[in-house]
């Protein structure tokens, strides 16, 4: 019953379930795994899709001819598999020559160079079937603000996105741009730092209509915020394009979590979100293992991330099928549009104000109902209620 389908359209990155349990006080502690052999386990689990960022498949400094080798053992693996590229990303993060910035880096080369490579990453994806390109700014930012004019900094960024997208176009590619924020690390502050700034700044760019958004769940919590709020409102614009699923508690770093395994009650929300809204993006889960797992510990955490959502997504159709629940929900009639008529309406009648005061609003019956439904102690089967 919580087996994933293909349909679910569930997606790791290489570099997810690649993930070597490095941190800045201690090595890596798992072998590295080759992409075409992570590819084949991620088919066995039921996994729809795989992303990468350029160097994730391709390292810095191959050959042309290497590339196209590894491209096509790459290719290979995933039709043996039937998994799909679900998107594609570009590594300037990594490499000292980022390390103030990429597309904001006060170097007229370094920006240039930052060019070339995301024009080849994109390439890359493309030539691999990803239809959305991801880009998160990790190094654009700064620790002193002294050295850099933030203003001169969003123009540069700016300058950098429309290029792409005009890129984009002109290659005729049919692959949209998803923007990922996240407040700070590894910069002690990024800029765009939230997901509601990036989606400000993509209505200043050339061609906002091939720009969304790709909000990450650790990013948003490491900033505090109510993250089913920062999808819904992606949602309400248009500009979910991409969403990268984890855990994450709050104030500390980000920690990239096994998707569900910190705020239940907030990753159900969620899950009942992009079930409900339509959402037909991939689910891509932006997590890796604990640093104590060994590799099958990682197959373990990789196959927990999809239960867990298929139980949650199971919950909501509890949730939407429970009458003492539904019995709660109130009814929310739109606000009318304006006219004078309407306006003069409004303001000539006499409100009880008391009265509409004085009413409680039942949350707390509801969300005991809510917690008794996730807690399993409330109708497990869709039949009952
Ligand atoms: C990096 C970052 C992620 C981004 C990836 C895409 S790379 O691991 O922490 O949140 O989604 O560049
Ligand atoms: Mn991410
Ligand atoms: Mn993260």
């Amino acid at each position: 019953m919580y087996e994933p389908t293909k349909k679910d359209k569930f997606a790791f990155g290489l570099w997810t379930v690649g993930n070597r349990g490095a941190d800045p006080f201690g090595p890596v502690v798992r072998p590295r795994m080759d992409p075409p052999e992570i590819v084949s386990r991620l088919g066995e689990l039921g996994v729809w899709g795989v992303s990468f960022h350029d160097n994730d498949l391709v390292p810095l400094g191959a050959s042309p001819k290497e590339r196209d080798a590894i491209v096509a053992r790459f290719r290979k693996a995933l039709a043996a598999s039937d998994v799909t590229v679900s998107m594609a990303t570009v590594n300037l993060f990594s490499h000292p020559v980022f390390r103030d910035g990429a597309f904001t880096a006060p170097s007229f080369d370094v920006r240039r160079y930052a060019l070339q490579k995301t024009m080849a990453a994109i390439d890359l994806g493309v030539e691999l079937g990803a239809k959305i390109f991801v880009l998160w700014g990790g190094r654009e930012g700064s620790e002193s603000d002294a050295g850099k004019d933030a203003v001169e900094a969003l123009k540069r960024y700016r300058e950098g996105l429309n290029f792409l997208t005009h890129y984009v176009k002109d290659k005729k590619y049919t692959l949209r741009f998803a923007l990922e924020a996240k407040p700070n690390e590894p910069r002690g502050d990024i800029y765009l730092s939230t997901n509601g700034s990036m989606l400000g700044f993509i209505e200043t760019l050339d061609h906002p209509e091939i720009v969304g958004v790709n909000p990450e769940v650790a990013h948003e919590t490491m900033a505090g915020l109510n993250f089913y709020h920062v999808v819904a409102q992606s949602i309400e614009a248009g500009k979910l394009f991409h969403i990268d699923l984890n855990a994450q508690k709050i104030g500390r770093y980000d920690q990239d979590l096994r998707f569900g395994s910190e705020d239940f009650k907030g990753a159900f929300y969620l899950v009942k979100l992009l079930e409900e809204s339509g959402y037909a993006g991939p689910k891509h889960f932006d997590a890796h293992a604990y640093r104590t797992e060994d590799i099958e510990g990682v197959w373990q955490f990789a196959a927990g991330c999809m239960r867990t959502y298929k139980i949650l997504q199971h919950k909501a159709a509890l949730f939407a099928r429970d009458k003492e629940i539904q019995a709660l929900l109130k009814e929310q009639k739109p606000t009318p549009p304006y006219s004078r008529k309407t306006a003069s309406a409004i303001a000539a009648t006499r409100y009880d104000i008391d009265r509409l005061a004085a009413k409680g609003a039942d949350y707390e019956r509801l969300d005991q109902l809510v917690t008794d439904l996730l807690a399993g102690a409330r109708g497990q089967t869709l039949s009952a209620s």
